[in-house]
């Protein structure tokens, strides 16, 4: 784990992942917020996640995790909501209780599913390929350290790939997502009203994962998720919390799939 950063003037220091799309919604928040904040980076394919000593900071194994003056918050949204208590400066939570809830809304679905389904699709597009490459024993000890539902998920992930029946239903989950905020749009600027809000954070890093993954086609026949879309990438925050990080041995490996994907994308939507 690499220590980076000054967390001098704001006392935060985060346990994150380059590519992790939860942690990426806390730096992009943290950089919105101009935040300083010192990080600790995990090598979620080394196990760094499992060790003893982050489980005390997170019994979930999952990165990211926030401490604050020496009080850990766990929870991707959790950790969002904490930062705009603690910070209200710069907010981004909307001031009208109804704009609030449907924020909240939008966030609770990355819980509900949507997160499990970018693991799926991640990991059947392209992060079966560096599993496939590890020592069987290292990647059983890996699995075993799961909890049971996302052990059966990476376990059918990595032996079919996109032919595993998961992909599926998870690509048809982004599908019903995306339509979901192009009539959002046609309402509001943003997912939650007319300024920008955690809820717009919290899906960036999952817009570019759908890129990277070559999933794009379910964005780009949907105008407003196109425009929103642009709107966010535009933004200094995603560019520093989400796209600086991004890790080139990822890109190599989402680069050499893309184009199956995509084409295994367009016969699951047209069946
Ligand atoms: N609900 C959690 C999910 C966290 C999560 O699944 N994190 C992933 C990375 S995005 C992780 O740490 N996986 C551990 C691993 O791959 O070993 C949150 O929002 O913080």
């Amino acid at each position: 784990m690499d220590v980076e950063g000054d967390a001098r003037v704001s006392g935060v220091t985060l346990y994150h992942n380059d590519m992790s799309v939860c942690s990426g919604k806390v730096r992009m928040l943290l950089a919105e917020k101009q935040l300083p904040w010192a990080g600790v980076h995990l090598n979620l394919r080394a196990g760094d996640s499992q060790k003893p000593d982050y489980v005390k900071l997170n019994p979930n194994k999952v990165v990211p995790t926030l401490v604050h003056n020496g009080r850990p918050v766990i929870e991707s949204n959790v950790i969002c909501e904490y930062i705009e208590d603690v910070w209200p400066d710069l907010a981004m939570r909307p001031d009208d209780p109804g704009e609030r809830a449907r924020m909240r809304v939008w966030m609770k679905q990355l819980d509900d599913g949507v997160h499990a389904a970018t693991g799926t699709v991640s990991s059947c597009v392209a992060f079966r390929y560096q599993h496939l490459k590890r020592d069987p024993a290292e990647l059983k000890a890996w699995l075993e350290g799961l909890d049971p539902a996302r052990r059966e998920r990476s376990q059918a992930a990595i032996e079919q790939g996109i032919a595993a029946p998961q992909f599926a239903v998870a690509v048809k989950r982004f599908d019903v997502l995306f339509a979901d905020m192009e009539a959002a749009l046609r309402d509001s600027a943003w997912l939650a009203g007319g300024r920008i809000s955690l809820a717009d954070i919290a899906y960036a890093a999952y817009a570019a994962r759908i890129v990277h993954l070559g999933l794009d086609d379910m964005i780009d026949r949907r105008p407003r998720v196109v425009d929103w879309r642009n709107r966010l990438f535009e933004r200094p925050a995603y560019q520093s919390g989400i796209s600086d990080w991004f890790n080139p041995n990822y890109l190599t490996i989402f680069d050499a799939h893309r184009d199956e994907a995509r084409a295994e994308v367009r016969r699951i939507l047209s069946a």
